[in-house]
């Protein structure tokens, strides 16, 4: 580090120089300030930096360029990091297909880089971004945006200079699973609002989101054989408001938002308790041929698919037939949590016949970690979400081959308040500031795993008590970055103290994004 401080104090000195202004502590200052940030300043940490020679120089004449092997995904990315620059620095910045220095996205063929890494050499005559796949440039144009100074995020012209600051990024994920799960039961969230919230998660590398579509509150897509489950079950949500349901039309918009910043929608249908909305909507699927009433409050456990009845068998290959129709990804998760209503027999005998309907349809199948407690299949990926990382089935079924999604609630769950004064959000796992958010390491949490059978982390986001994008952000923001950065950097970079700086550095960007972000006081904001 101190490297980097002397580099900046030089760089402040000479644009004082050359701009022959006084040396007053403020002009100083201002121009240290204008030093461009050293290259590993960024969240999530890289796995590789090697600062050196000069520094990048954005300006009216840079242009961003892609050759034509790196083809229509290149060029929309291009746009995309266009789009980033333009308003903030004024520069018409033209995306070429040729021409030598600027801003350089390149696929070259470094399979070292894999599905998601990223090479990005920056010098005084250019940028070059090299990766392997699209999704790895995406990723790079990313770091590009936190390596300029925060108001390039700005919508209006700010003043200069956009200086990158020299030297090489050499960066691949840790995990190949980073995700953020959003639940639009308890509260709806329109697709405006999805797109507002993978934006966001975009800036830290996450590439899958995880929508938990239908709960006891509400049912949220559209199914064309049962249409009853959203016209009737996401008719309200907590509190008795208007709910809301996604169409087909807009759950493919959700799609291909997410897929345009390469994040993966993960569709979770949970069952089979959780599941108020669904059989409030047919009096057919209970047991005892009566609907319940809409429910609108905050309860768990109370509610049970009937598993002995073969309706409940047409209704699931229905739904998870239509579902995996809309869903380019690979993953269908069906719950599998608070089944409290479900004698524990019929629970496995559920979770065989769902798991093979999953698999019907070509999809890999995801479920909370009570899923290990039935007979998880081949290939099955298991969400964990206890807190204290001892539970045994979980470290049989990983020892048997199922594969574990990291969400840890006492760590990773964004509804759990900060702290006692925290208006939203629960509190039964604890209180859960950006310390402790960040204090787990995925393989180790829970003691005896096999090594490798952590497929990455995720950051649910329940919403019980939470209604619009603000209260989405405030929880979310800033301990979402540092689930991010658990999922992508090298546990060896994984430091507090170190995070802790970076991630201050990220509340003025969060700042001009106009992200709704809780400034935590263990954090040293700027
Ligand atoms: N547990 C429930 C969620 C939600 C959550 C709130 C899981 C898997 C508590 N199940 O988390 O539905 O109510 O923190």
């Amino acid at each position: 580090m101190r490297q980097h401080r002397t580099m900046a104090g030089l760089l402040g000195a000479l644009l004082l120089l050359a701009a022959g202004l006084s040396s007053t502590g403020a002009t100083t200052a201002a121009a240290a300030s204008r030093a461009p940030r050293p290259l590993g300043r960024i969240v999530p940490a890289p796995a590789s930096v090697a600062p050196g020679g000069s520094p990048y120089t954005i300006t009216s004449t840079t242009a961003i360029r892609v050759d034509a092997a790196t083809g229509a995904e290149g060029r929309r990315i291009a746009g995309y990091l266009a789009d980033v620059l333009r308003p903030s620095t004024g520069y018409a910045l033209p995306v070429r297909a040729d021409g030598s220095g600027g801003i350089r996205l390149r696929l070259s063929g470094d399979a070292r880089l894999g599905e998601e890494g990223y090479r990005l050499e920056s010098g005084r005559s250019a940028i070059t971004v090299t990766a392997h796949r699209p999704a790895g440039l995406f990723h790079a144009v990313q770091t590009l945006r936190q390596l300029l100074p925060a108001s390039v995020e700005r919508r209006t012209r700010q003043p200069g200079p956009w200086q990158v600051a020299g030297g090489t990024i050499t960066d691949t994920p840790r995990y190949a699973y980073r995700g953020a799960m959003l639940d639009v039961s308890r509260h709806f969230f329109t697709p405006a609002q999805v797109e507002r919230y993978i934006d966001q998660l975009a800036l830290y590398k996450v590439n899958r989101l995880h929508l938990h579509l239908s709960d006891d509150q509400g049912w949220r897509i559209a199914i064309d054989s049962w249409p009853r489950l959203a016209t009737y079950g996401g008719r309200t949500q907590v509190g008795g408001g208007k709910g809301g349901y996604y169409t087909k039309a807009d759950y493919r918009r959700i799609v291909r938002y997410a897929a345009s910043r390469y994040l993966e929608v993960v569709p979770e249908i949970d069952t089979p308790g959780h599941t108020n909305a669904a059989l409030a909507s047919y009096a057919s699927l209970n047991c005892d041929g009566v609907a319940p009433p809409l429910y609108t409050g905050t309860d768990v456990g109370f509610s049970s698919l009937c598993v002995p009845k073969e309706v409940t068998y047409a209704f699931l290959d229905d739904v998870v037939r239509e579902l995996s129709a809309l869903t380019p990804g690979r993953y269908i998760h069906i719950g599998g949590d608070e089944a409290h209503s479900t004698p524990h027999t019929d629970y496995v005998a559920f979770m065989d016949k769902a798991q093979a309907v999953v698999a019907k349809y070509g999809k890999t199948v995801m479920g909370w970690h009570q899923l290990t407690g039935a007979r998880p299949v081949a290939g099955a990926v298991a969400q964990y979400w206890g807190t204290a990382g001892d539970e045994a089935e979980v470290v049989a079924a990983a020892k048997a081959g199922t594969r574990l999604v990291m969400s840890p609630a006492n760590r990773a769950y964004l509804d759990m308040k900060y702290d006692a004064t925290t208006k939203l959000g629960l509190d039964w796992a604890g209180l859960v500031d950006v310390d402790r958010s960040y204090a787990w390491d995925p393989s180790t949490f829970i003691k005896g795993l096999p090594s490798g059978s952590v497929l990455g982390v995720e950051a649910p986001l329940w919403s019980e008590t939470l209604t619009t994008s603000a209260d989405v952000e405030y929880m979310a923001f800033p301990r979402l970055p540092g689930i991010a950065e658990i999922g992508w950097s090298p546990a060896s970079t994984h430091s507090w103290p170190d995070y802790r700086s970076r991630l201050a550095e990220q509340g003025p960007r969060l700042a001009a994004l106009g992200v709704n972000f809780y400034r935590s006081p263990v954090v040293p904001w700027e």
